[in-house]
């Protein structure tokens, strides 16, 4: 679609949305913002950086700004399966809240089992209006893996004693759209690693309606609200790869924008930690980086609103964005290469393919710069 016209039609999109009422008739997105001390400048410029990570044009930030502003038009339920509550930290937990937790604490207003103040009966009750008034509007949020079919009690929450799996079916019924946040509810996460004690599963494995995942353990804040600023702005799916991930957020492996790719490329390697590569910014791929089998945007996005990712702090990625990998990237501090790509340059194993694809390609750049500067020499006019 042409720019300008995917512009009109998301425009008319927000025009249609901002008509809707907002939750809390006291306080709106914007007045909140402002309240907690961020300049329209600074606002703008986070829009920036959504609007980019979205991949949409630069002049397209207006609109994700009012996106963000009309935010407070969404009811958002957020349930809570097994897991650690990490997806949810990773949101709200950062020292200075950021214009990010401000939008999602404000939407959040409906029903979340950890920022609510309601417990038991009331808690149920809360739901249970929320989804009755919001019936085919809300967002549903989904946190953790769900165990399922005869192993379901496994997860049995909340005064009425109903299980996980029929809390997250009776939500999914009437949702708006459905995002399974974090790697257990996208794969089952650390609760389906084998043996799976309690059968613990995917929020898409248990409904029929579509869910769109937002792996990671955690997924960053970025990547939880920018789903949630792609979906006010287009009210469709995005584009989604064969894990049902959106593409603008998990479209690249974490190694094709690593700091320490330079490194990679030059087959200069962490040994073990705390050598001399380590303390010069070598590629961790040796000390177990799963960052070439794992399509996430880490390495852009970062966490903590841009401080830093693993890698930056001196740890290999651990491929927590990927299809059980608890089961699959493990052993953390090995290389999975050995494993997976051991016939690769002639059964070498993965050393030696981190190795040989670092010199070769070194080699042929030498060679190419070689031949650069020899043809130079030759062109080169006489005196
Ligand atoms: Fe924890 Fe969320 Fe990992 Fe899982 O995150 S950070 S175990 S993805 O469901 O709480
Ligand atoms: Fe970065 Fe890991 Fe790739 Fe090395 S292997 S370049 S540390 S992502
Ligand atoms: Fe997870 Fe790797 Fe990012 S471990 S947080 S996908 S760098």
């Amino acid at each position: 679609m042409e720019n300008s016209s995917l512009f009109d039609k998301l425009s008319s999109r927000l025009d249609e949305l901002s008509n809707l009422p907002k939750l809390d008739d006291e306080v709106s997105i914007s007045k909140l913002i402002e309240e907690k001390g961020f300049s329209r400048r600074e606002f703008m410029t986070w829009a920036g950086a959504m609007t980019s990570m979205l991949m949409l044009p630069a002049s397209f930030t207006p609109l994700v700004a009012q996106a963000a502003e009309i935010a407070d038009r969404l009811p958002l339920v957020w349930l809570h399966m097994a897991e650690c509550t990490g997806c949810s930290e990773s949101l709200l937990r950062s020292a200075t809240p950021s214009i990010d937790s401000l939008i999602f604490d404000y939407i959040s207003l409906e029903y979340h089992e950890t920022i609510m103040a309601a417990a038991g009966w009331q808690a149920e009750q809360n739901l249970h209006n929320a989804m009755q008034k919001y019936k085919g509007r809300y967002i549903l949020m989904v946190e953790g893996g769900i165990p399922h079919a005869e192993s379901d009690y496994f997860l049995t929450i909340g005064a009425h004693g109903k299980t996980g799996q029929e809390s997250a079916q009776e939500a999914c019924a009437d949702a708006a759209a459905i995002f399974a946040i974090g790697s257990c509810s996208s794969f089952g996460g650390v609760q389906a690693a084998y043996p799976n004690p309690t059968n613990a599963t995917a929020l898409s494995n248990i409904t029929n309606k579509t869910v769109i995942n937002v792996p990671g353990c955690p997924p960053s804040e970025s990547n939880i609200v920018g789903t949630l600023l792609h979906f006010i702005l287009y009210g469709t799916l995005p584009a989604l790869d064969v894990y049902n991930r959106p593409k603008w957020a998990y479209g690249l492996r974490i190694h094709d924008a690593c700091e320490r790719r330079g490194r990679f490329d030059a087959g200069e390697f962490v040994e073990q930690f705390g050598d001399e590569g380590a303390k010069n910014g070598y590629c961790l791929y040796k000390v177990g980086c799963k960052g070439p089998y794992t399509f996430n945007n880490c390495s852009k996005q970062k966490f903590n609103q841009g401080t830093s990712w693993p890698v930056q702090a001196g740890h290999g990625c651990m491929g927590c964005s990927e299809p059980d990998f608890w089961d699959k990237m493990g052993i953390v501090h090995e290389p999975l290469g050995d494993r997976l790509y051991h016939t690769v340059f002639g059964g070498l194993g993965a050393d030696a393919t981190a190795d040989k694809i670092g010199v070769g390609i070194l080699t042929v750049t030498a060679i190419g710069i070689a031949a650069h500067a020899a043809i130079s020499l030759v062109k080169k006019p006489k005196e």
